[in-house]
């Protein structure tokens, strides 16, 4: 009987492909304050910072590659198919580039660009910093289209309508420190999916799960597949 699973990424599963996480020691708002790279008013303010801090997230996801947590959930969605969402807080395309077709960015694609004009939304894997016009309209109002602070993440009503119909809820690599992804262990709790945390250390939700692993995302993913995979034979 294949189960219905719903699985959460966080900046975690890409770090051992070589992309920085957020909060971690050298992680990427070690750098630069959310207040200054993650919110629209800091767009507005000084959009040449903001694009900058994209641009090079840009450029450097075009020099790593997905990594055996990528392909283990890739494998899985070959196993379970409809009944696997992958949703993801992670803006790089290596879920995709891992073979996954399933997969929600919440938090938008760095290889995606969206017009402040016309609200059309371009694939874009160029810089956006020497401001491009937009292939829509023209206007040179194309900003990263990915969800900032106090913007609205994408998807919500699919996400939460696939964790009440969920029997397994899975996190790998998010320290729960936003919102409101981090909340939905809470909501599948409710609608009684069992819920299972594999994380490097403890996040600030580990409580919440019936069951938290600790270890590389690398291998733990596959470890967990390979056991879904001999379930469901
Ligand atoms: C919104 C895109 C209205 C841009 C991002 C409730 C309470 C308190 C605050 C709020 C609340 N509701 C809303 C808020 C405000 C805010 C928020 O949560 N603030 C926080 C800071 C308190 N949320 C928002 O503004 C959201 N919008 O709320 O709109 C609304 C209201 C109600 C309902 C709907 C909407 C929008 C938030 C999205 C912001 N954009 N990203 C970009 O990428 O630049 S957030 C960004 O940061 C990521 O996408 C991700 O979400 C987050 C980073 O978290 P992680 O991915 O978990 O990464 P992190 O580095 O923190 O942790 C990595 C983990 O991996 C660690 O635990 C580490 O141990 C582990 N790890 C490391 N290496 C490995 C590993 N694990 C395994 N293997 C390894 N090798
Ligand atoms: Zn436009």
């Amino acid at each position: 009987m294949l189960v219905k699973v719903v699985v959460l990424t966080g900046a975690g599963i890409s770090a051992e492909s070589g992309l920085a996480t957020f909060r971690d020691a050298d992680g990427l708002w070690q750098g630069h304050h959310v207040d200054n790279v993650a919110t629209p008013e800091a767009f507005h303010r000084d959009p040449a910072t903001v694009h900058r801090f994209y641009d090079d997230r840009r450029r450097e996801l075009r020099a790593v590659a997905p990594n055996a947590a990528h392909l283990a959930l890739a494998r899985l969605e070959q196993v379970l198919g409809d009944e696997l969402l992958v949703v993801t807080q992670n803006v790089d395309d290596l879920h995709e580039r891992a073979g996954s077709r399933r997969v929600v960015h919440m938090h938008g694609e760095l290889l995606s660009a969206l017009c402040d004009s016309c609200q059309g939304r371009f694939a874009w894997d160029d810089d956006l910093g020497d401001g491009p016009a937009c292939p829509g309209c023209g206007n040179d109002t194309l900003r990263p289209d990915v969800v900032w602070f106090g913007e609205m993440p994408y998807d919500l009503d699919l996400i939460e309508r696939a964790l009440v119909r969920s029997d397994l809820f899975v996190a790998i690599g998010t320290s729960g420190a936003v919102y409101p992804a981090a909340g939905f262990v809470r909501m599948a709790t409710r609608a009684g999916a069992k819920t299972l945390e594999l994380n490097l250390d403890s996040s600030e939700t580990s409580h919440l799960f019936d069951d938290a692993r600790q270890g590389p995302a690398g291998k733990l993913v596959p470890e967990w597949v390979a056991d879904v995979q001999a379930l469901s034979r």
